[in-house]
């Protein structure tokens, strides 16, 4: 079969990953870039790139026109969209069908149906998928709101039918609140996502975030990939991801897999997606929306898996079927992520952009690095501020958290702050080892760590090593990375990214 050139819609990490999956399977790849980005890692690593427009996203990463037109220059015959940017624009899927490229990713169908909180709720109940007690349609009136917390009782949330990821949504606790809250997310759904249409659910207290990784072809085959635990958030974020949950047994997996097989299948999905469940205390589940994409956090589940999620995506979306069989796939061992951003801790997570002076990355046995920048690169402010993604396997829960304290202590950052200290408290942190915390316990606990302590005695030993290494460095010409065989544009990058380190 004749390879296939694909073209990555995307930067950063995300999109250095994609370009390794295409390399394996002997794809020749293209990057797009921003003005900024010339000299980013994801450029290095591709074998052609095409430049889309100035430094904001709106202008380059979100152009739909310039990518389309940036894959017909370069003979590209497939799009790879990542995650963010445009990986679940239903625009997108669709333009890129008309213009007769393979969008690697579900149908412009499904990204619809999947896109609206109500209509979403309404295929799943029809389903037999469960959704938290509520509405499943916009409603047009306070009255409906107040109808609905009279019957179902407070508290309730009000939520943008248009909205996800935290965005547009309100708790009501008390009857007077109602309608100030109710008017709240009404302006702020108009003004996030020019829909102003809300809906209410039943609030579900202390919940975790449980999602579920399935995978499906354009056969109607589908299969499930377990579960995540991703209650650990700051404000929406989510700052620590494992696999698999410490609170789902064997029988749980199996109810939570036939559920999230039964979503996708509502929605004839295809390639990698993930249905998001908000799980009680007492482990009833319910459906919350639907990722119709890869996510950032898809390593933990490929490392317990052993399934390599974007080559999949590949695969099936050239058409084939699928060779995974569920009664073949069963987890193995236990993984972590941490999302290493440029943001101080220390100053409530402020931005930290900047020139990486010295960048030591962890390595080891079970140690995987999702690493989008090098030493050398500034990172630049106008995008999402993720540097890495630090993923630890081992046999048991407790072996990938000591193994991800130790490669944490490994890892080094200099030039720039990085959220490696917050981690590192993390993972000493009790609650967190007994599996102990709900969506709200990172933004409660913030307050009272104190990150200057966190810091154990062993990295003050090696605080000093760096300094003693950062000015050896600066003594010398520091090498960029190489992604494969020479190439003029390359060498071009190369110099460019010289003469902004001088
Ligand atoms: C909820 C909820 C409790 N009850 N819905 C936040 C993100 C958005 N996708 C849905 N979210 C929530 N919806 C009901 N009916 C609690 C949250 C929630 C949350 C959910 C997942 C992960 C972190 C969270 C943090 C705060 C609130």
């Amino acid at each position: 079969m004749r390879a296939v050139k694909v073209l990555i819609a995307n930067r950063g990490e995300i999109a250095v990953r994609v370009i390794r999956a295409c390399r394996e399977l002997g794809y020749p790849t293209v990057a797009v870039y921003s003005e900024p980005d010339r000299s980013a890692l994801h450029v290095v690593f591709a074998d052609q790139a095409m430049p889309i427009g100035p430094a904001p996203s709106r202008d380059s990463y979100l152009r739909i026109d310039r990518i389309l037109d940036a894959a017909k220059k370069s003979g590209a015959d497939a799009i790879h969209p990542g995650y963010g940017f445009l990986a679940e624009n239903a625009a997108f899927a669709r333009a890129c069908r008309d213009a007769g490229i393979t969008f690697i990713g579900p149908s412009p169908e499904s990204i619809e149906a999947m896109g609206s909180k109500t209509e979403s709720r309404q295929r799943m109940q029809a389903a037999g998928v469960p959704v938290v007690p509520g509405l499943t349609k916009p409603v047009e009136s306070f009255d409906e709101i107040h109808a609905f917390a009279k019957s179902a009782g407070l508290p309730i949330m009000i939520k943008a039918s248009a909205g996800g990821g935290g965005k547009g949504m309100r708790l009501v606790e008390r009857e007077e609140d109602l309608r100030s809250s109710y008017e709240r997310v009404t302006s702020e759904a108009q003004s996030f996502f020019g829909d102003g249409s809300v809906y209410a659910e039943k609030f579900v207290p202390s919940p975790r975030h449980i999602e579920v990784q399935i995978l499906g072809d354009q056969h109607g085959n589908l299969i499930h990939l377990g579960e995540r635990e991703c209650t650990l958030q700051r404000r929406h974020q989510k700052v620590v991801e494992e696999c698999p949950s410490p609170v789902v047994d064997a029988e749980l997996r199996e109810r939570l897999g036939a559920m999230a097989v039964k979503a996708a299948a509502a929605v004839n999905y295809y390639s990698a997606g993930t249905i998001e469940c908000l799980m009680g205390p007492d482990r009833e589940f319910y459906f919350l929306e639907m990722n119709t994409r890869l996510q950032v956090e898809h390593p933990v589940t490929e490392m317990v898996w052993g399934v390599d999620l974007v080559k999949e995506q590949l695969r099936v979306a050239r058409g084939e079927k699928l060779t995974l069989k569920q009664s073949d796939l069963k987890p193995a061992g236990h993984a972590i992520e941490c999302r290493i951003y440029a943001e101080d801790p220390a100053r409530k997570f402020a931005p930290s952009p900047g020139l990486i002076r010295y960048l030591n990355l962890p390595q080891g046995p079970g140690v995987r690095n999702e690493n989008g920048v090098y030493a050398g690169y500034t990172v630049p402010v106008f995008y999402d501020p993720m540097l890495s993604k630090l993923v630890c396997h081992a046999a048991t829960r407790e072996d990938a958290i000591n193994r991800m304290k130790r490669a944490l202590a490994e890892y080094r950052v200099e030039g720039i702050e990085t959220t490696i200290p917050f981690f590192s408290w993390i993972m000493d942190n009790a609650d967190f080892r007994s599996a102990n915390f709900d969506t709200g316990y990172i933004d409660r606990m913030l307050p009272q760590i104190d990150f200057a302590h966190a810091a154990n005695d062993a990295s003050v030993d090696a605080a000093v090593a760096a300094a003693a290494i950062i000015a050896f460095e600066e003594s010398q010409q520091v090498q960029l990375p190489v992604g494969g065989e020479d190439s003029p544009w390359k060498r071009a990058g190369r110099v460019q990214a010289m003469r902004g380190r001088s």
